[in-house]
């Protein structure tokens, strides 16, 4: 049987060794990749966004074990806020996903390494080769890096944005960046003091931001520990997976997401790909050393290497 095969007929290993060889870089996984690709964009995908230590990894697992109690087939992606592959943050995230493991649950963790929206640069890979398990609902877990995770909606059908009553006025605009882009509004840790207070302003918040295609942003208030709340939560999930279908939305929205994603990817690895041929660059050096001299400034220095090196590889 080959490698599709398997992870088509629900092979978890099969799928977990294919999702490391992208991580890894290996370009003959993408052989496999493409085949699952072009089978894939039926899974419901659920992006869970907010601040460091608001619950996301929690409350991710809670929504998991709640959308599989309703007979979905769910994923969960999280991500390593480390730029390193630290083994102890994922040990972190299986604790805070317990039950969704105990429910065998397939969750996979990935090292961040500064990719755009938050997440890791295979997560989208990750989520193919999961709807080729037969998964039909994935949850990813972003960052929670605050404007960086604005793009965290080309990978996802709904974003859920997780608050907490601990947050004060200093984050405002910090917040209105999440809130901008969550569908979903959760104030979790609703057991801490000062919830009332953080419902009610992130409530006049939201009503105060209207969205285009005419959806009503819920703010649900839940404590992920507990599971309280997250029924309600589900639920919402659920509407808003109606609404984007209901409206006929989802192609166009499947659509505007990718090409954000493939430019996104392109830049990656566009400057994986050249950024040691720069570096080892003579003018590179040159001017760098002119910036640490203070004869030149930065600014001007970069744009000295770009027209030196569009010249020469232009002329080639
Ligand atoms: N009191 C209370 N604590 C909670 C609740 N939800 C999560 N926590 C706790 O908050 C801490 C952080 O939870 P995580 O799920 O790791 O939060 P996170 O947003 O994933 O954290 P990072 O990924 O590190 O940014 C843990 O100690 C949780 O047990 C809740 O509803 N109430
Ligand atoms: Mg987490």
């Amino acid at each position: 049987m080959s490698v599709v095969d398997d992870i088509l007929g629900g092979n978890e290993k099969s799928a977990a060794r294919l999702i490391t060889r992208i991580e890894n870089g290996d370009t003959d996984a993408y052989r496999e990749l493409a085949v699952l690709f072009s089978r894939s964009g039926n899974a419901h995908i659920i992006g869970v966004t907010g601040p460091a230590g608001a619950g996301k990894s929690t409350l991710a697992g809670r929504l998991a074990e709640e959308m599989a109690r309703r007979g979905k087939n769910v994923g969960i992606i999280a991500t390593d806020p480390s730029s390193l592959s630290g083994k102890g943050a994922f040990l972190g995230d299986r604790l805070r996903m317990k039950g969704a493991e105990e429910r065998n649950i397939f969750i996979r963790s990935m090292a961040h390494r500064a990719f755009p929206g938050g997440v890791a640069k295979a997560t989208a890979a990750a989520a193919y080769i999961m709807e080729g398990l037969g998964k039909d609902c994935i949850i990813m877990e972003s960052i929670g890096a605050g404007q960086a995770d604005k793009d965290l909606f080309f990978l996802c059908d709904t974003v859920i944005t997780i608050f907490t009553p601990e947050y004060g006025d200093d984050i405002q605009l910090f917040k209105a960046g999440l809130m901008e882009i969550g569908d979903i509004i959760v104030v979790n840790k609703s057991d801490k003091p000062g919830a009332d207070d953080a419902l009610r302003e992130i409530g006049i918040a939201v009503d105060r931001s209207t969205r285009s295609n005419g959806w009503h942003v819920p703010v649900i208030p839940a404590e992920a520990v507990s599971g309280a709340g997250l029924s309600d939560l589900a639920d919402a999930v659920e509407s808003h997976r109606l609404s984007i279908e209901g409206k006929g939305e989802a192609p166009s929205r499947k659509a505007e997401h990718l090409e954000a994603f493939l430019t996104a990817l392109l830049k990656e690895e566009l400057w994986q790909r050249i950024s040691g041929r720069i570096t080892a660059h003579d003018v590179f050096k040159e001017l760098s050393h002119e910036v640490l001299n203070g004869t030149i400034d930065p600014y001007s220095a970069v744009h000295i290497i770009l027209e030196r090196l569009e010249r020469e590889w232009t002329s080639h």
